[in-house]
C-alpha cells in the first residue's frame, strides 16, 4: 500500500481541456497544486516529495472516466479505490442523496429511533446477500466495519460464556484498514512498524501467495491447503480455547489481488468450524460483484460467521461500512443484553439512502449478472490472450472484475525480480503517463474498473496497460 511519489515522472498533458470542464474550474492547475502542498496531508503519502512533483488534480469523472485539471481523459482501471462499482456519475445516487438531505439529513438510531432509508436498507441487504444474513450494523468505512468485527468477535465468545477466547488470526499481506485494529488486524509490516500501540491478542499466519512464496514442486492446491493448515497448527498452539476468530480477504486486495487455489477456504472453514472459532470474510473489495458473484465468498464456496462490508456498499459515493452477521451471530448478541458499540453516524440516512439506490441500480440493471456471464469473462480471457507469453508477466490472477498481474524477471522458473517495488512504480508510471489509473502493489500491478464497463472500454485498459507493460520490459532491456 505505499504509495512512493518520488519516481512518478509526471508528463505535462498534450490534450486541450475540455470545454465544460474548463467552465467549472475555479483555478488553475498551479494554484490547485500550490495549495494543495501548502495544507493538505494525503493519506500513506511521502508528502515531502509529493509537494515537490505536484499532485494530480481529478475536477471530474463520468462512466468509467476521470478528467484531471489539464482536461486529459483518463481511464479507470480501479473504480476509485476499488469502490466505484456503478460507474460516476450516476444521477439515480445523487438524487437519492439531494431528497434524503431535504426530508431527513440526520437522525440517530441510539435514542430507540430508527429511520426509513436504514430500515429500507437493512431488509434489502437480507435479500440481497446469502441466505443466513439478515442482520446488519453499520459504520463510516471499512476499517470501522472491522473494528466493529472484533467489538461482536468478543461479545459473541462472551456469551457463549468463553472467557477466554480473546485471540484473532489475520494473514500477513492482508489488508483490513488504517484505524489502530484494522491496521493490526492486516498484515503489513510497514504499518505495524509505525504502530508501537497495536491491538492485543491479532497474530498472523501466512498467506496464499503462490507464486512468490510456493518452494518446491507443490502444486497451488497443494501449497493452498498447506498455508490453509497453518491455522490450525496456530491455533493448537495458541490453544483453540484462547482464539475467538479468524479474518481474511477471500481474495487478497491491496496485498496485490491474490486468489487462493480451491482448496484454500473449504479447509479454512473446516478448521473453523472443528475448534468453534468464527470465520469472518472481509468482504469490503470483494463484496457487491467484484467477482461475478454477490459476494466474493460466494466464488469461492465458503460459509463466513461475519462480513464486513463498505466501498460497493455506496460504490464510494458516500462513506459507509457495515458487518453482517449470520443468523447464530445475530441471535446471540440480540438475546444477550446491550452491545456497547455504535458511532453518531450509525446507519446515517443520507448513506443508506444512497446505498439503497446503489444497490437498486446493481440488482435491477443486473450488472452483476453481467460481469458473472460476459464482461467479466471477456476481461478475464483478454488479459490472459494478451499476456498469456508476455516475458515479464509471471501470473494472471482474477476473476470477474478483479485481476492481478505478477510481473517477473522470469515467468516460467517463477523468478521475480529482485527490485520487485521499483519494477511496479516503471509501470505503474508509465500506466499514469499513458492516461490509465492501475495500481501497483510491490511487483503486482491490478486492475479492479467499475462494474458498468463495456467491451470497447475493457480493450482500451487492456491495450494500455498492454503498452505499459511493453514499455517496462524494454527499459529493464527484456523482449
Ligand atoms: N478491508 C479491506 C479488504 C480493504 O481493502 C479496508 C478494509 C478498509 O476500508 P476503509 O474504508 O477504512 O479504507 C479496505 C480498504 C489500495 C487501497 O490502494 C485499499 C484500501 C483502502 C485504501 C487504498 O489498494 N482498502
Amino acid at each position: 500500500m505505499s504509495y512512493r511519489t518520488e519516481e512518478v515522472a509526471y508528463v505535462q498533458p498534450a490534450q486541450p481541456a475540455a470545454a465544460a470542464q474548463a467552465a467549472q474550474q475555479q483555478r488553475s492547475t498551479a494554484e490547485y497544486r500550490a495549495l494543495d502542498a501548502a495544507h493538505h496531508i494525503h493519506p500513506f503519502s511521502d508528502m515531502g516529495s509529493l509537494n515537490r512533483s505536484g499532485s494530480r488534480v481529478i475536477v471530474k469523472a463520468q462512466g468509467v472516466y476521470l478528467w484531471d485539471s489539464d482536461g486529459n481523459k483518463i481511464i479507470d482501471g480501479m473504480a476509485g479505490l476499488w469502490c466505484v462499482n456503478v460507474g460516476y456519475g450516476r444521477k439515480e445516487l445523487a438524487d437519492a442523496a439531494y431528497r434524503q438531505m431535504q426530508e431527513l439529513p440526520f437522525y440517530n438510531t441510539f435514542f430507540k429511533t430508527t429511520h426509513p432509508p436504514v430500515i429500507e436498507l437493512s431488509a434489502l441487504l437480507a435479500e440481497l446477500a446469502p441466505e443466513p444474513f439478515n442482520h446488519f450494523f453499520y459504520c463510516n468505512s471499512g476499517s470501522e466495519g472491522n473494528d466493529t468485527v472484533l467489538r461482536i468477535v468478543h461479545q459473541y465468545s462472551a456469551t457463549q460464556g468463553k472467557h477466554s477466547k480473546k485471540f484473532v488470526i489475520s494473514r500477513k499481506n492482508g489488508y483490513h484498514g488504517s484505524t489502530i485494529a484494522g491496521g493490526t488486524l492486516g498484515g503489513m509490516g510497514y504499518m505495524h512498524e509505525q504502530m508501537p500501540s497495536k491491538v492485543e491478542n491479532i497474530v498472523h499466519i501466512d498467506q496464499p501467495y503462490f507464486f512468490g512464496e510456493a518452494e518446491g514442486n507443490l502444486t497451488p492446491e497443494e501449497f493452498a491447503l498447506a498455508r490453509a493448515q497453518q491455522l490450525e497448527a496456530k491455533i493448537l498452539e495458541i490453544g483453540a480455547d484462547n482464539v475467538a476468530a479468524f479474518i481474511g480477504e477471500p481474495f487478497q486486495g491491496a496485498g496485490g489481488v491474490i486468489f487462493p487455489a480451491s482448496t484454500y477456504w473449504p479447509e479454512i472453514q473446516r478448521i473453523c468450524r472443528k475448534y468453534d472459532i468464527l470465520l469472518v470474510a472481509d468482504e469490503v473489495i470483494g463484496g457487491f460483484g467484484r467477482t461475478g458473484e454477490w459476494f466474493a465468498h460466494q466464488h469461492f464456496g465458503f460459509e463466513p460467521d461475519l462480513i464486513t462490508l463498505a466501498k460497493g456498499l455506496t460504490s464510494g459515493y458516500v462513506p459507509m461500512g457495515a458487518v453482517g452477521l449470520h443468523d447464530r451471530v445475530a441471535k446471540a448478541i440480540i438475546e444477550n443484553g446491550d452491545f456497547n458499540h455504535g458511532l453518531t453516524y450509525s446507519g446515517h440516512p443520507v448513506a443508506a439512502a444512497v446505498a439503497v439506490a446503489n444497490l437498486k441500480l446493481l440488482r435491477d440493471d443486473k450488472i452483476v449478472e453481467r460481469v458473472k456471464t460476459d464482461t467479466g469473462p471477456y476481461f478475464q480471457k483478454k488479459l490472459r490472450d494478451t499476456f498469456a507469453n508476455h516475458p515479464i508477466i509471471g501470473e494472471i490472477s482474477g476473476a470477474g472484475l478483479v485481476a492481478g498481474l505478477q510481473l517477473a524477471e522470469d515467468p516460467k522458473a517463477r523468478k521475480r525480480f529482485a527490485n520487485g517495488g521499483e519494477v511496479g512504480t516503471i509501470c505503474r508510471d508509465f500506466c499514469f503517463n499513458g492516461n490509465l489509473i492501475m495500481r501497483a502493489t510491490g511487483d503486482r500491478m491490478l486492475l479492479s474498473p467499475p462494474l458498468v464497463i463495456n467491451k470497447l472500454e475493457i480493450d482500451e485498459i487492456v491495450a494500455k496497460a498492454k503498452y505499459a507493460i511493453d514499455a517496462t520490459a524494454q527499459q529493464l532491456g527484456i523482449s
